[in-house]
């Protein structure tokens, strides 16, 4: 009998294939990808770092002879150690960085290294708050980190952008040892010069930005990148819109050299200090399959046809937030900028984020519930849904499907005005089960990669 777990990854797959993918912090990777993360590499422990020559005018083609020093504390790493110092070269190369350190398993992680190697316990780190569109890593009371340092919050406008009054006023009166920029439900391009601007009243402050929702766009070259604007550290998780395994990844600027002799704590020393503080400060043995998968994945973001796929992420966002709103959707910044649209789904339809998104799910549309900046009305039952176009856009999805999403959206949103609670969606069956009959012709003219 097979094992049941492969009868749920097979259910898994259909569901995939059968519904459309709106969470925009979701992806579908290509087979390559795929391949790396199944491969024998799960097998090998690798603590430590491979030769830290490289970049820049480093060849991708010398990799099968060039000698490779390594610092690792197991033996048998020859061919990690060229997978590995691959992955790093590639990520460089695209985020015009000095230094990666590929070995993160989270973006949570990746995080946590970067507080761990810049502050002390108690030490005050700027970032947005979660309701405001911030990440639970970035000072949620309920977080570890929360717990070690003292975080402190900026929020948005009532238009949805960055409240940049806010953030330039506490900077400059707590003079946080890290700033931090980046956020998960934010639709708006961050003015990453303005903010770089404080660190000349700021000399000892990192920083930093958690670009994990757009790095496919900044590879992409379709969205600002914050290392050409003089900040110090850049964080981000490998699966969203840059479209690799799940992991972390955090690249920076600076002096690169083994990690094996402890630096001086220097803003110049950050590339040397991540890598002490992911191993042996954070973590342990590295995911080497993943770090492979990770390397296919950057490998393909390099190539000039990811310029495409960002931009058109982009533009299909623009068309289905323009759809909502034609539709009476109310949009939080009023449309997008990026991949990202935020619904206040309370004003347009006097319907709140659960109920929407488990009536979505049973036509297929997979979103999720999502507090915004002004809700009251708490996480699990927020005013708001959060979606993107990451994922369709990878499946060949374009204007006129956007046209239908949205359609399908407002007929969603209409029966869930009429039934008034989850339970009562019960009463609407027939009509959801037409419209994921829809959904389910249209996903699969449009395969998802990889099976
Ligand atoms: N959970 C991710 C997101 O959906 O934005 C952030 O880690």
């Amino acid at each position: 009998m097979q094992d049941p777990v492969f009868n749920l990854i097979d259910a898994e797959k259909q569901r995939q294939s059968e519904g459309l993918e709106l969470i925009p912090s979701e992806n579908y990777v290509s087979k390559a990808v795929l391949t790396a993360m199944g491969s024998i590499l799960t097998n090998k422990y690798s603590e430590g770092y491979p030769s830290f020559e490289g970049t820049p005018g480093w060849q991708e083609d010398k990799i099968a002879t060039e000698i490779l020093e390594n610092y690792r504390y197991y033996g048998g790493q020859e061919n990690i150690d060229r997978i590995e110092r691959l992955c790093i070269d590639r990520a460089c190369r695209l985020f015009h960085a000095d230094h990666a350190n590929v070995q993160p398993h989270s973006g949570a992680n990746a995080n946590e290294a970067v507080y761990f190697a810049w502050c002390d316990p108690g030490d005050k780190i700027l970032a947005m708050s979660l309701p405001a569109g911030g990440h639970l890593t970035h000072g949620s009371p309920v977080t570890r980190s929360a717990k070690i340092y003292d975080f402190i919050s900026y929020g948005v406008t009532p238009d949805g952008d960055i409240d940049y009054a806010d953030l330039e006023e506490k900077a400059l009166k707590e003079q946080p040892k890290i700033l931090l920029v980046g956020y998960s439900a934010f639709m708006k391009i961050p003015d990453f010069a303005r903010i770089a601007a404080l660190k000349e009243k700021l000399p000892h402050t990192l920083f930093m930005a958690d670009m994990a929702h757009v790095a496919g766009l900044i590879a992409g070259g379709v969205h600002p990148n914050p290392l050409d604007f003089g900040f110090h550290v850049v964080t981000t998780t490998t699966h969203k819109t840059l479209r690799g395994p799940r992991g972390g990844l955090i690249l920076s600027k600076g002096n690169v050299a083994s990690p094996l002799k402890k630096p001086e704590k220097t803003l110049e020393n950050i590339p040397i200090l991540i890598d002490r503080a992911v191993f042996p400060g954070t973590q342990g043995g590295p995911l080497e399959h993943i770090i492979a998968a990770k390397a296919v994945a950057f490998g393909e973001a390099l190539q000039p046809n990811f310029q495409d796929y960002s931009a058109k992420i982009v533009s299909n966002a623009k068309i289905l937030a323009s759809e909502l709103l034609k539709r009476g959707f109310a949009l939080q910044g009023g449309g997008t900028e990026n991949h990202l649209i935020l619904v206040d789904i309370k004003a347009s339809f006097d319907i709140d984020g659960k109920i929407y998104e488990k009536a979505l799910d049973k036509v297929g549309l997979t979103l999720n519930a999502n507090a915004l900046p002004s809700d009251q009305s708490g996480a699990f039952r927020p005013s708001g849904v959060r979606l993107g176009t990451p994922a369709i856009t990878t499946r060949g999805l374009s204007e006129p499907e956007m046209v239908k999403l949205a359609e399908w959206m407002e007929k969603v949103a209409r029966l869930c005005q009429k039934a008034g609670s989850e339970d009562k969606l019960d009463n609407f069956t027939s009509d959801l089960e037409k419209i994921h009959l829809e959904v389910q012709t249209l996903a699969r003219k449009f395969p998802i990669p990889g099976v």
